[in-house]
């Protein structure tokens, strides 16, 4: 069985949605970031202490992208996953990782920078740097999303876990508008059962 360390709203939520996806049995262990006194079974599993992790068996992993690409590999073939020989392939590869590199790395600066930090330094020079690069990174969604409904073209895959994923972030607790062909592709991509299952999964035992 696999172990999903997660929290409701962490990164988590991809591997989850995955998972449902692939129709593969998991567990969710819930992490609280934010607790006073730290989980030390959660630190031996990850002493970088961000989530999100997994077990399978012997392995342990985190990194939510590479743990998609884990996933798929290991209990593939997917089609949430072109082989390489796939004119999807490039983009597909392009936007697995610009969902998490590109843009929800990048998002944490502004989003720690104004809701976290004291007030004197919510207003800064990296935050606002950060903020530019993910306007511009955004540019290529957007430009992919005037050409196919999804980021790898026709079809749903996993750069759309990812690319989603980074998206709800950004314009939910970092300030990072959307345009309408974006809301119209996170509607898309998140009426998926996966995803409302996924969805509620990653919240269970969690007070709203
Ligand atoms: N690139 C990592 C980012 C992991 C990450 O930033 N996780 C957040 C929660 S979504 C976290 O645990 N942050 C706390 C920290 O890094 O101290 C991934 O995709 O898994």
């Amino acid at each position: 069985m696999i172990t999903v360390w997660g929290g409701q709203t962490s990164r988590s939520l991809r591997v989850v949605w995955l998972l449902e996806e692939m129709g593969l049995p998991y567990r969710v262990r819930q992490v609280d970031m934010l607790a006073p006194e730290k989980d030390l079974a959660w630190l031996a599993v990850n002493p970088g202490d961000f989530l999100p992790a997994i077990q399978d068996g012997d392995v342990t992993m985190v990194e939510s992208v590479a743990i998609l690409e884990y996933l798929m590999g290991r209990y593939g073939p997917t089609p949430l996953q072109p082989k390489p020989g796939d004119p999807a392939f490039p983009a597909y590869q392009q936007f697995l990782h610009l969902g998490e590199a590109g843009l929800a790395t990048l998002m944490m600066v502004p989003l720690v920078s104004g809701f976290i930090a004291p007030a004197a330094e919510r207003d800064n020079w990296g935050a606002r740097w950060a903020r530019g690069c993910v306007e511009r990174r955004q540019i290529l969604v957007r430009r992919q999303l005037e050409t196919a409904p999804y980021m790898a073209g026709d079809t749903f895959t996993a750069a759309d876990i990812s690319v989603s994923y980074a998206l709800r972030l950004g314009a939910n607790h970092a300030g990072f508008p959307l345009t309408d062909a974006e809301q119209a592709y996170l509607a898309r991509t998140t009426a998926r059962d996966a995803y409302q299952r996924a969805y509620a999964r990653s919240h269970e035992g969690v007070a709203a």
